[in-house]
């Protein structure tokens, strides 16, 4: 018996040859291995010069290759850091699996938030795992928390059981709080040059523009008809 995956007499074949009696019959079960191989023939032959032959093909499913979603990731604040996106395989595959992936924003602003991609991620032969990278931008501007789309496509020696998933870019700014100094004026003091000190808590971002941030500034004491004017 010569070829690729069989099994004889209902049990694993452990040697290429034997003997049958005549009259016999030799039964072959054709199994598939746990490993994706495409497909593979085996023969059996009975006999030598004027022997009879027979083939089957034993033929193997390949791999499913699903992606999912991480934990939210931290955003950081300044620079940039690698998100790992999973994609796994149901199994170990006898070949390298290969697979594009697309990350797009959704919410998150590409460029701002995190660096889009398209590349081709492999899976080496053996392995059931491997890890979409991607590049996640730190600021420490206050914002919503912001999804990613990652999406599979055109499997190579895999098929896809999920080719969709979201990712969570976890915002980790607090938001910006408003202080102000203490202000005395005196009884009967021209009340136009009394000046108040407004802080806000956002420090600037590193590329010197500037922070965006709303507040409100509210008179314990407001005199009708009077203006009063925040910078
Ligand atoms: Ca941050
Ligand atoms: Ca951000
Ligand atoms: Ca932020």
């Amino acid at each position: 018996m010569s070829g690729g995956e069989y099994a004889i007499d209902g049990g694993d074949f452990t040697t290429a040859t034997g003997s049958v009696e005549p009259g016999a019959e030799i039964a072959v079960r054709a199994v598939s291995s746990l490993l994706y191989s495409g497909s593979a023939e085996a023969i059996v032959t009975v006999g030598t010069a004027d022997g009879v032959s027979a083939t089957f093909t034993v033929t193997t499913e390949p791999a499913t290759a699903r992606v999912d979603s991480p934990p939210p990731y931290p955003e950081g604040n300044s620079g940039s850091s690698q998100m790992m996106i999973p994609v796994s395989l149901n199994g170990e595959s006898a070949v390298d699996v290969a697979v594009d992936d697309a990350v797009t924003g959704l919410t998150a602003t590409a460029g701002v938030d995190f660096q889009p991609a398209n590349d081709t991620l492999m899976i080496p032969a053996g392995s059931t795992s491997a890890n979409v990278p991607v590049d996640i931008l730190g600021d420490v501007l206050d914002e919503p928390d912001e999804q990613l789309l990652i999406q599979l496509s055109n499997p190579s020696a895999a098929s896809l059981s999920q080719a969709l998933a979201t990712a969570t870019i976890h915002d980790d700014d607090d938001p910006p709080t408003l202080s102000t100094a203490d202000l005395q004026v005196l009884e009967g003091t021209n009340r136009s040059q009394a000046g108040l000190t407004v802080s806000l808590s956002v420090p600037e971002p590193e590329d010197g523009q500037q922070t965006p941030a709303n507040f409100t500034v509210t008179l314990q004491n407001p005199i009708l008809g009077e203006t009063v004017t925040v910078d």
